[in-house]
């Protein structure tokens, strides 16, 4: 094992600010040796330009004014793995066996270059082989022609996969007559979706970036920017510069939120950087309830004392329903259960209600902090209550802003990968297609696991992603993998789904965002939705990494082909033969988008209409309505801890550049357990100490072993672990109310000495 795959973790103190000129060198150091530097520059150029391609890291939209740079340390990181020479090729898997393959680090694995041929893995083979394109297309229509049910089949999407592949995917899907579509965002921002759907009639968000612009007091709840959405604290930076107030809820102090250095600013690369945050809440872990129960109370409290001039009673009385039943539970709720679940004082909360209270415009973010939890969809919903209490929706510098994840996450959604489409897409797809699609719901991700694991599902095929490692309980997700006869991976880099897989297994190699795709009909691009409903093109530059490769589109339509044979009522080639075909069915079947190909060739794309952000609310009573949601919070016994799975700096999700965590001052290693120095201390445990974890549900563990305790700045009580490391530990039923997302930030754990 190379030195760099070793876990053995140490805590530096990393005393920089975020950003900065420390990573322009991270970014080019990690870029030229794995694209040369023609391909490098050339790259960078073509991010997030106009005539480029849509940066593969995150959602977070591009400025309408872009500089010559449009880039960020990680979108640049992103970019340099896609665009690697290095090739995964036969010669490779010949090499290397599957099971030698899987004692590899996921760094090591991801190091190892692009997927270059189709291959396969066959029924008690040690080795993966190569396969012709065509046969793997035949063994796929087999195995799912073979099924007893179409709903013995899932296919699953990761966020990167254009509108396009994932409109065709979700026809193709249809027509073979299921709607176990499962996706990331079951993982990700489904309790948003839930959430702000039943709330405001629109499961996204409700803000430009032109409302950064004009805010006055801006939240940032349960998200690190500073290593997930760089970009983001630009936008954040410009409005502090301004006087805006910038309001971090966090159990950890990310040092991203606390001071920032624009790597484009020559000023900000020298001086100390800005501060971003101006009030920092260190929340305990799933306080988040309490703490905006906290924020309402004392803001009721001021309207009280100043003979209602605090709340909007005109958008109240207009726009929402339901005020009245949640303005009593808050009165009833006592302070002292606030502060004690929040772990946040009363003059602290009252403090920030205050300011809530005289600022005019404010707009609210979140991530993970907020949506991975049992209560993850009453945390949004808390949100949406404190938005309303002062009409800080639909009117310029307020509103509503889940921060996505994937960068085309939002769009797959738009284009109908959702295992419960709503009737209207499907009455849609009918009349353009001419076929019955399914009625009945599909399976989201955890329920897909179940069904696999029960052997009600034997078909895996994978759009992107990598399932095995992103998803929770790791050793039972495992299992229910190996029980299908067949699983398929359309991948750009090899990861631990190609190695955890069914009796039998198929790598299809694709073609990733920053390459040429060229069809019959000439060079394509494709089209995306930022986390601000903004619909652009991406256009792909660099030559692509192997001849081999096929487009996302050219897969489905092939496979649908091999599948569906002349039964389909679909022109499935002569659709990805040019994309404009496929953009002009788009157009006809999802709100939306009519007129999409004049409109997606607008240099900055266009804007889709979002009705909440009109003030239209498109609930039952045509009303934003407030909800009332007890303070729920995990039960934590004696001796045990709570646990937040989280990102490093130095990953994309399951795809892990290095094993460092820079602002967080970790270095060579990821097995590791953030805790309170005194959570330490009475467990007779130091720094660098090594610990097995156990966790805790229903009667049930789960453990994972050797990791290094980090002694850190947490609240009492709170630990925090890497995913995907520490996803064994998640208990696969351990689920959010309604959203069904997994429990990731919220796993109750024991830790004892190895
Ligand atoms: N470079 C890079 N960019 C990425 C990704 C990546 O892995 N790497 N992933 C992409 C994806 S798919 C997503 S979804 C986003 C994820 O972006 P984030 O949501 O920012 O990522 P996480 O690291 O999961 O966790 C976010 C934060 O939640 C805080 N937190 C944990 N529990 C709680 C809680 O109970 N309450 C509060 N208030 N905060 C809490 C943690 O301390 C952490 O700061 O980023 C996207 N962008
Ligand atoms: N414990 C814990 N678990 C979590 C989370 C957490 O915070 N804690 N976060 C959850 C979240 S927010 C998310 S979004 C999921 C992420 O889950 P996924 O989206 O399934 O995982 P990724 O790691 O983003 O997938 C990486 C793989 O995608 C493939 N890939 C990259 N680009 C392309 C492309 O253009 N086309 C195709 N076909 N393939 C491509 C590569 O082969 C790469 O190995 O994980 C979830 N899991
Ligand atoms: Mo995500």
């Amino acid at each position: 094992m190379a030195d760099k795959d070793r876990d053995d973790p140490k805590l530096s103190t990393y005393g920089g600010a975020a950003a900065g000129f420390g990573s322009i060198k991270s970014t080019f150091g990690y870029m030229v040796p794995r694209m040369g530097l023609g391909r490098s520059v050339g790259a960078m150029f073509k991010v997030n330009q106009t005539s480029g391609f849509d940066c593969p890291g995150c959602a977070w939209p591009e400025e309408k004014k872009r500089g010559m740079l449009e880039f960020c340390e990680n979108g640049a990181r992103a970019v340099a793995d896609e665009a690697q020479r290095k090739q995964v090729d036969p010669a490779f898997f010949a090499a290397h066996s599957v099971a030698e393959l899987s004692e590899q680090t996921d760094r090591w694995l991801n190091q190892q270059g692009r997927l270059s041929h189709p291959m396969l893995l066959d029924e008690g083979a040690s080795h993966y082989t190569p396969i012709s394109w065509d046969d793997a297309f035949a063994l796929i229509a087999d195995e799912l022609r073979g099924l007893d049910s179409p709903d013995e089949a899932i296919f699953y999407t990761s966020g990167r996969t254009s509108n396009e592949a994932a409109f065709l995917y979700q026809l193709f899907v249809r027509q073979f007559g299921t709607n176990n579509l499962p996706d990331c965002s079951n993982m990700c921002h489904e309790s948003s979706g839930r959430g702000l759907g039943t709330t405001i009639g629109v499961g996204k968000g409700t803000v430009q970036l032109s409302d950064f612009e004009q805010a006055d007091l801006i939240f940032v709840i349960g998200q690190n920017p500073g290593t997930n959405h760089p970009r983001m604290l630009t936008v954040l930076e410009e409005a502090a510069e301004r006087g805006a107030k910038i309001v971090a809820i966090n159990p950890l102090k990310e040092p991203g939120l606390v001071k920032f250095k624009h790597p484009q600013k020559v000023f900000g690369m020298l001086g100390r950087g800005s501060d971003i945050a101006s009030d920092y809440l260190r929340v305990r872990i799933g306080g988040d309830v309490a703490l905006l129960k906290g924020l309402a109370k004392a803001v009721l409290a001021l309207d009280e004392a100043s003979q209602g001039k605090v709340l909007d009673r005109a958008f109240i009385d207009a726009h929402s329903s339901g005020f009245d039943a949640f303005a009593a539970d808050i009165r009833a709720t006592p302070w002292d259960e606030i502060t004690r679940e929040s772990g946040i004082e009363r003059a602290e909360l009252e403090r920030i209600g205050a300011l809530y209270a005289e600022s005019e415009r404010v707009i609210a973010c979140w991530a993970m902090g907020l949506t991975q939890h049992k209560h993850g969809v009453a945390n949004v919903q808390s949100v949406v209550n404190l938005l309303l209490l002062r009409g800080n929706l639909g009117r310029p510098g307020a509103g509503a802003c889940p921060v996505r994840g994937h960068s085309n996450v939002q769009g797959d959604r738009t284009m109908g990968i959702w295992e419960r489409p709503h009737a209207a897409l499907l009455d849609a797809l009918q009349k353009e297609f001419a076929f019955e699609p399914p009625r009945h719901h599909g399976v989201d991700a955890v329920q897909a696991i179940v069904a696999m694991h029960e052997k009600k599902a034997r078909v895996f095929f994978a759009m992107g992603g990598n399932f095995y490692s992103a998803t929770p309980d790791s050793n039972y997700t495992a299992q229910a993998l190996r029980h299908c006869s067949l699983t398929v991976q359309v991948s750009t880099k090899l990861n631990r789904s190609h190695l955890v897989t069914g009796k039998r297994a198929l790598i299809l190699p694709c073609l990733g965002r920053t390459e040429r795709d060229l069809q019959e009909g000439g060079l394509q691009f494709v089209s995306v939705e930022d986390s601000m409903g903004i619909v652009h093109a991406s256009r792909g530059h660099l030559p692509p990494g192997s001849p081999e490769l096929l487009s996302e589109p050219a897969i489905v339509a092939r496979l649908a082909t091999a599948t569906l044979g002349t039964d389909s009522s679909v022109p499935w080639l002569e659709l990805v033969a040019d994309y404009d075909r496929i953009r002009d069915r788009i157009a006809r079947v999802i709100p939306g988008h009519e007129d999409y190909n004049s409109r997606v060739r607008e240099p900055a794309g266009f804007v889709l209409y979002n009705a909440a952000a009109n003030r239209r609310f498109n609930t039952s009573d045509g009303k934003a309505q407030f909800t009332v949601h007890p303070i729920e919070v995990p039960e934590v016994g004696d001796g045990q801890l709570l646990l937040m799975t989280m990102r490093s700096h130095d990953q994309y999700n399951t795809t892990i550049y290095t094993h460092n965590d820079r602002y967080r001052g970790v270095t060579a290693g990821r097995k590791v357990i953030f805790m309170h120095p005194e959570d330490a201390a009475d467990r007779g445990l130091e720094s660098g100490d090594r610990v097995h974890i156990t966790s805790h549900f229903r009667g049930q563990t789960r453990r994972v072993e050797n990791f290094s305790v980090i002694p850190y700045d947490l609240p009492r009580g709170c630990a925090g672990a890497y995913f995907p490391e520490a996803n064994p530990l998640v208990p696969v039923d351990s689920v959010a109310d309604l959203s069904n997302t997994p429990t990731s930030k919220a796993v109750v754990i024991t830790v004892d000495q190895a």
